[in-house]
């Protein structure tokens, strides 16, 4: 490999050498890419110019995976004929992995980030897309749970037309290796939890995989949020982009240091599963969905009352009563909640509904009557029942009535 592999710079990068670079400056919690160069010429993927490749490479910790890495990438890429820089993100490592990635930075094409005043995975990749030269981003982790092997095919599906690739666990011919099946339930367990809050990315199988592939199109002029550290899912909410393809691959084992990521991950996932449905709306439609269903409570003791006071039994009388407000609530998700997803004919919806309100039933019954039988008392038991009936409701209608 030979160190002048010269990658045409964008403008802001020209005085830029490979090497250390100073830390980030300016605590800024939102990352605009506005002042992004862009490339001469546009997309590269228009012509029949072949991509230029920007591997990054967040890392901390990872001095003893850095050659066979950058080995592996260098002869996957040579063997494809890709030009292509390796862009390694630290965050100051205890152990000198910058200053090793220096060192090898003379045999491949790396630029090395060494942040000082900043931490965390998501803005390390952030930060890498900024100092990206190339047409095609890659991200992945440096310590070879991600075969870069695989690099030439992400990146092929880019040319072919895919805006993101990822390198998917959870497809045909993918997998974990060594896991145990409580990782395995808690992975598939917080995806599931993503893919129902967030529809955007109800159809990828593995929206979380710290392996992927983007067109630099897809990140630009886009504002990141750097906290968290599921930077695929960041993207996957707020990226242009229309195409996504997955490619399956199997998650090895990390070859040498150990893991940083830990037991504060989930709670730190729900937080940005959170934030995401914010940024996109679906909270709002969450809190427009429960007034529309306190609404729901009033139409449905007033016509009881209603009803009572005509001379219908009180045994009776609940079931109109309880129809009605299950007409009351869609009309008013129908207009105001879901107000763009109109698209099913206005039966299915109604049908669809309908579904969801026997199910929420059925759910909060099915709740109820154990905890009771296990001696909680009957009205908390009956909350925990409302709370899970309203959470299924909401998803199922926000998936498939208006989906
Ligand atoms: N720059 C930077 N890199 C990080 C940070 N945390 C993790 N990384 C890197 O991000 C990648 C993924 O982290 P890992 O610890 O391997 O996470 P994981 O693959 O879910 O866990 P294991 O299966 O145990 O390896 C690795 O390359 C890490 O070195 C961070 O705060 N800053
Ligand atoms: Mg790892």
């Amino acid at each position: 490999m030979n160190p002048g592999h010269g990658l045409p710079k964008p403008a802001g990068w020209a005085k830029l050498p490979y090497g250390p670079l100073p830390g980030n400056k300016g605590p800024a919690k939102l990352i605009n890419f506005a002042g992004f160069s862009s490339l001469a010429g546009g997309n590269a993927m228009q012509g029949n110019k072949r991509p230029k490749v920007s591997i990054v490479i967040p890392t901390y910790n990872e001095r003893d995976n850095l050659e066979e890495l950058f080995e592996r990438i260098s002869r996957a890429m040579d063997g494809e004929g890709y030009e292509f820089e390796i862009i390694v993100v630290d965050d100051d490592s205890p152990d000198e992995t910058w200053k090793k990635a220096m060192e090898l930075a003379g045999r491949y094409p790396v630029k090395v980030i060494r942040r000082t005043d900043e931490k965390g995975l998501s803005s390390a990749v952030i930060r890498g897309f900024r100092e990206a030269s190339g047409d095609v981003f890659v991200v992945m982790d440096a310590d070879l749970q991600h075969p870069p092997e695989k690099i030439p095919e992400l990146v092929r599906a880019i040319e072919n037309g895919a805006d993101v690739a990822i390198a998917s666990r959870y497809v045909p011919g993918g997998g974990v290796e060594n896991w145990y099946w409580y990782r395995k339930l808690i992975s598939k367990g917080a995806i599931m939890i993503g893919r129902l809050a967030l529809p955007r990315i109800r159809g990828v199988k593995d929206p979380v995989s710290g392996f992927f592939a983007l067109s630099r199109e897809v990140v630009e002029n886009v504002e990141l949020n750097p906290i968290g550290f599921k930077i695929l899912m960041e993207i996957l909410i707020k990226g242009n982009y229309r195409k996504v393809v997955e490619v399956p691959f199997k998650f090895g084992l990390r070859k040498a240091g150990e893991s940083k990521l830990g037991g504060k991950t989930i709670l730190s996932y729900i937080k940005h599963v959170y934030r995401l449905m914010r940024w996109s709306g679906e909270l709002d439609r969450l809190v427009k969905f429960s007034i529309v269903g306190l609404s729901g409570i009033l139409v449905n003791e007033g016509f009881l009352w209603l009803f009572v006071h005509l001379g219908l039994s009180k045994y009776v009388a609940n079931v109109p009563a309880t129809e009605l407000a299950i007409l009351n609530n869609f009309l008013w998700n129908d207009l105001w909640t879901f107000r763009d997803l109109r698209t099913a004919p206005l039966w299915r919806r109604l049908l669809s509904f309908h579904i969801a309100a026997l199910m929420g039933a059925l759910v909060q019954w099915a709740i109820y009557v154990p905890l009771v039988y296990l001696g909680l008392h009957y009205l908390i038991a009956n909350l925990i029942g409302i709370g899970v009936s309203f959470i299924i409701r909401f998803l199922f209608n926000r998936n498939v009535t208006w989906g």
